[in-house]
């Protein structure tokens, strides 16, 4: 069984967080997703995510994709959960390329490409000037 995970904020659910999943899932046979914590987000500068973390989780589940959803919460988390859940295989959005080559020794990365012209920030901006 091929085991994959995928982190991410999931704020204002979208097609690109949508499609992200969707050939996450297609990568393995079980497909784990990280949440993160309002907290952890802050820490590393998202300072303006809009949803609750149930409602992204909540988000994450509908979508049919997740056989298992957990939180992430600190920044060596990644490293700990791809060890203690013999992860095979690692995926992000191309715009993280180059940044999770450290994981490379534990499973094998795959960068997905990211789906052009959506993004939380830009709904953010949007829902800022109704
Ligand atoms: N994504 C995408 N296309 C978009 C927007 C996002 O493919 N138009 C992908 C991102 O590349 C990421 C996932 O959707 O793989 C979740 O995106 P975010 O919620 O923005 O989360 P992010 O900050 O990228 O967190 O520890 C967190 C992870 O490292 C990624």
């Amino acid at each position: 069984m091929t085991k994959v995970i995928t982190y991410g904020t999931f704020d204002l659910f979208h097609e690109g967080h949508y499609r992200l999943l969707q050939r996450a899932k297609a990568l393995g046979d079980y497909l784990i997703v990280g949440v993160t914590t309002e907290a952890y987000d802050k820490a590393r500068g998202k300072l303006n995510v809009m949803d609750s973390l149930v409602t992204r989780i909540e988000n994450v589940k509908k979508t049919g994709f997740a056989d298992e959803i957990i939180i992430e919460e600190t920044p060596g988390q990644k490293f700990n959960d791809i060890k203690r859940m013999n992860i095979d295989i690692f995926t992000v959005g191309s715009d993280w390329v180059g940044c999770f080559e450290y994981l490379k020794d534990y499973c094998q990365v795959v960068y997905l490409e990211r789906t052009k012209n959506i993004s939380s920030t830009m709904l953010r901006e949007q829902s800022s000037h109704i």
